[in-house]
């Protein structure tokens, strides 16, 4: 639990965290490695790594690479339990809650379980929900799910109160990476009134003010992935840390 406990101290300490996603198909090394210097300069609190799909052969030694400049944590956000990395620091251990295949409510994780656990790695479980957000989105496409209608906040709320009773530690709303409308903001201050646990949003957030938004709303992390990979970190980390934490 030390990540997890990490994160939570960070929540604690700063109001809400601040993730940066890189998607191991999309940079050059020079690029990662570029963006993980400003996201370790600038106040990002975590890094994770992980792709739908994967198209190249650079998982690996784009954790490792990233681990060796990172002093902030390395979280594996994996696709399939292929994504699977002994120099992370922890693994978000994904239930696709919102979605109905059992492979990815309890099917994966009995795959990917021994290979965590050999690699002596932290699993973080996750209640993963997937929120309809104007095209159809990778996540939706590869798990072959639905996502929850974007005018239903109350069928997430349901769902986000099962994971907290099933004993998972975060919860995660996801509007897919690019997408063009983030995870309506209503989604959000419902579930916070609803349970304890960290929230965690992301997909489709595209400038600070939006960020911010959904930290008043109750997210306690916000990710933000292809923007960075569009215009990379320079200032832009920083203004979506100091929008983000707000003690
Ligand atoms: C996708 O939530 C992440 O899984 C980040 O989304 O790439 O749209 O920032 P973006």
């Amino acid at each position: 639990m030390v990540t997890y406990n990490k994160i939570l101290r960070t929540i604690d300490e700063k109001g809400a965290a601040f993730f940066v996603l890189i998607d191991p198909d999309r940079l050059e090394e020079k690029e990662y490695l570029e963006l993980a210097e400003y996201c370790q300069n600038d106040g990002a609190d975590a890094v994770l790594v992980g792709s739908s799909i994967l198209i190249n052969n650079t998982f690996s030694k784009m954790i490792k690479d990233l681990k060796r400049v990172l002093e902030i944590p390395v979280i594996i956000f994996p696709g399939s339990p292929m994504q699977i990395s002994p120099d992370a620091d922890a693994v978000l251990f994904i239930s696709l809650i919102s979605g109905r295949n059992p492979n990815h409510l309890f099917g994966d994780h009995v795959i990917a379980a021994p290979v965590i656990k050999s690699a002596g790695i932290e699993p973080i479980s996750t209640g993963y929900m997937l929120i309809e957000s104007g095209h159809t989105s990778a996540v939706e496409f590869m798990s072959n799910t639905k996502p929850i209608p974007a005018d239903k906040p109350e069928i997430a709320k349901a769902h986000a109160l099962a994971a907290e009773y099933m004993g998972m530690k975060l919860i995660y709303l996801e509007a897919g990476s690019g997408a063009e409308r983030a995870v309506p903001d209503i989604f959000i201050s419902e579930i916070r009134k609803f349970v304890s646990l960290p929230i965690m949003v992301g997909g489709g957030i595209k400038n600070p003010e939006t960020a911010k938004r959904k930290v008043d709303s109750g997210a306690s992390i916000v990710v933000v992935g292809s923007l960075f990979e569009k215009l990379g970190g320079n200032n832009l980390i920083k203004e979506f840390s100091e929008a983000i934490h707000y003690k």
